[in-house]
C-alpha cells in the first residue's frame, strides 16, 4: 500500500490530494517558496488529525501544517523533494465553547481570525488579536509564529492571549491541555514551548484564549511628527496620559503614504500634503464611554502640540473615518506588493534605540547600496519595524533582490547590535532559518535542538525549518 492510498483509505477519497490538485498550496503568498508533496489532507477532527500523524509515521512521511498560507517565511511550504504530507486544517473550524464568566473562548485552530474575533464579540466580548491578514489566516497559524498584530502594545502576543492548547504530538497522541487557567505552575509550560514552534514540535489542534471587555469608547487619530524621535517621545507622553487606554501606535515613514498614495489613489490620505518624515496611527480604547475617550484624547493630544511633540493632528470623527485610517495602515503590505518584491526586514530594538537604529542602518545602507529606498513601519510601541528595502531608482527588482544576503546581513547585524531580534513577529521558517546560527549563542541553539530531538526525535514535523543544520 502506498501513503497515498493508505491516506484515502483513512480520511476517504474526497479528503487527500496530489500535488497536481493541492497547487493552490504549495506556494507561498508572495511566491517565494514553491515545493512538492505526496498528499494534502483535509481531516475533519483532532483524532483524524492524530490518525494521520500515526499512518505518516509508519510510512516516515514528514508533515507540513498549513493554515491561511498567509505567513511571509516559507514555515508552512513543504519542500521540494515530494516526501511530505500536507495537512490543511480547514475543516477544524469550530467554535467548541464560550464561558463568559471565565472570559475564555475555546475554538479549533483551522478557524479564520476573524472568525474567532466574531464570535468573541458576539458573546460581548473582545479578542483582541489584529493584524492585515486577519480575514484569511487561521487561529493555528496566528500560534504557530506566536503573532503579533496592531494591538500587542496594549494586549500581547499571540502566546499571551493563549491559556490552553490541545496538540497532536510526533507520535500521534493528542495532549488535551485545554485548560483556561489564569494560575497553573504545575511544571514546565509545554504550551509555551507548542506556540511559536512553527509545527515543529508538535500540531496545535484547538486553543482556549483569552476574552476582554468590549471598550466603551474608541478614538483614533492620524499624527504627523517632525522626526522619528519626536514620535517616540509622544509615545512616553501617550503611555503616561492614557495609561492601559493606549491600543495602538502604527508607525509609517512619509515614502510609506507616498507609495499608499501611488498604489491606492482613491484611497485619500490624512495629510495630502505629505510634509513631514514620519506619521503615527494612534489609538486609544476606554472603558468609560464615548466621551470620557474623546476629552482624555483632545487633552493629551493637545498637551503633546502645545509641547511640539506633534506637528499636526487629524482625529477621526466617526467610525468610519477611524476605520479609514486603519485601512491605510493595513493596506501597506498589499501596496509594497503590488509595487514589487522589496526586502522585509521585521526587526526589533527597545524602543529606546529606535531612532539610533534607523538612522545608523539608513546611512549604512545608502553607503554600500546606494539609492535604495526604505519603507519603514510597524508597530512604533513594540519597538517592532518592518524596515524594508526597494530597489533604487534606475535598477530592476531582480538586480537588487540579488543583494539580498549582503544587504540584509547588514540590517540584522544592526538590529542585533542595537539589542535587537532579526524576527520580531514573522518568525523563522525556512528563509531566516540559517541566519539563527549567526545571532543565537550556541548555547541557546543546543538547547532548542534538545527540544527538538525530545519531542519529534524522527524529525518528522516540518523538517528544514526553525533550526539550522547543525554543521551551520
Ligand atoms: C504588517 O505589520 C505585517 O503590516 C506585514 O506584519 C509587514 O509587509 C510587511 O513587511
Ligand atoms: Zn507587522
Amino acid at each position: 500500500m502506498t501513503l497515498f492510498d493508505d491516506l484515502q483509505r483513512l480520511l476517504g477519497v474526497d479528503q487527500v490530494q496530489d500535488s497536481a490538485q493541492a497547487e493552490a498550496f504549495l506556494r507561498d503568498r508572495h511566491g517565494r517558496f514553491v515545493g512538492r508533496v505526496a498528499a494534502a489532507v483535509h481531516p475533519r477532527d483532532t483524532a483524524e488529525v492524530a490518525a494521520v500523524v500515526r499512518l505518516c509515521g509508519r510510512h516516515a512521511a514528514p508533515i507540513v501544517v498549513q493554515g491561511g498560507n498567509t505567513g511571509l517565511m516559507g514555515a508552512a511550504t513543504p519542500d521540494a523533494s515530494g516526501r511530505a504530507v500536507l495537512l490543511l486544517l480547514d475543516r477544524l473550524n469550530r467554535v467548541r465553547q464560550i464561558d463568559t464568566d471565565n472570559d475564555t473562548l475555546t475554538v479549533e485552530a483551522g478557524c479564520i481570525l476573524q472568525q474567532v474575533q466574531e464570535a468573541a464579540r458576539a458573546a460581548g466580548r473582545l479578542f483582541p488579536l489584529s493584524l492585515g491578514a486577519e480575514g484569511s489566516c487561521t487561529l493555528g497559524g496566528n500560534l504557530g509564529t506566536n503573532a503579533g498584530g496592531v494591538a500587542v502594545l496594549r494586549y500581547g502576543n499571540a502566546r499571551e492571549l493563549t491559556l490552553g492548547l490541545e496538540v497532536v504530538t510526533a507520535d500521534g497522541q493528542v495532549w488535551d491541555g485545554l485548560r483556561g487557567l489564569r494560575k497553573d505552575n504545575t511544571g514546565y509550560d509545554l504550551r509555551d514551548l507548542f506556540i511559536g514552534s512553527e509545527g515543529t514540535l508538535g500540531i496545535i489542534t484547538a486553543a482556549t484564549l483569552k476574552l476582554f471587555p468590549l471598550p466603551a469608547g474608541q478614538c483614533t487619530a492620524f499624527l504627523a511628527f517632525a522626526s522619528l524621535a519626536r514620535a517616540v517621545a509622544f509615545l512616553s507622553h501617550a503611555r503616561r496620559g492614557f495609561g492601559a487606554g493606549l491600543t495602538a501606535f502604527e508607525l509609517l515613514s512619509v515614502d510609506c503614504l507616498r507609495l499608499l498614495r501611488e498604489q491606492f489613489p482613491a484611497s485619500p490620505l490624512p495629510f495630502p500634503d505629505l510634509e513631514q518624515p514620519w506619521y503615527a496611527l494612534l489609538e486609544l480604547s476606554d472603558h468609560q464611554d464615548e466621551a470620557h475617550a474623546r476629552a482624555l484624547f483632545e487633552q493629551v493630544l493637545g498637551d503633546a502640540l502645545e509641547n511640539d511633540l506633534l506637528v499636526d493632528a487629524r482625529i477621526a470623527a466617526s467610525l468610519a473615518q477611524g476605520e479609514a485610517l486603519w485601512r491605510l495602515r493595513e493596506t501597506m503590505s498589499d501596496a509594497q506588493k503590488r509595487a514589487g518584491q522589496n526586502m522585509k526586514h521585521d526587526i526589533s530594538v527597545p524602543v529606546s534605540r529606535i531612532v539610533e537604529f534607523v538612522e545608523s542602518t539608513d546611512a549604512l545602507l545608502q553607503r554600500h547600496f546606494p539609492g535604495v529606498r526604505n519603507y519603514t513601519f510597524g508597530h512604533l510601541g513594540d519597538g517592532n519595524l518592518h524596515y524594508n528595502v526597494a530597489h533604487a531608482p534606475g535598477r530592476s527588482v531582480a538586480e537588487h533582490m540579488a543583494d539580498y544576503a549582503a544587504l540584509s546581513r547588514l540590517v540584522h547585524d544592526s538590529a542585533h547590535a542595537h539589542g535587537g531580534s532579526i524576527s520580531a513577529e514573522h518568525g523563522i521558517g525556512q528563509r531566516k532559518r540559517d541566519l539563527l546560527a549567526r545571532y543565537k549563542s550556541p548555547v541557546e541553539l543546543e538547547l532548542m535542538r534538545r527540544i527538538k530531538q525530545a519531542l519529534d526525535p524522527r524529525g518528522l514535523l516540518n523538517p528544514g525549518k526553525v533550526l539550522p543544520e547543525a554543521s551551520a
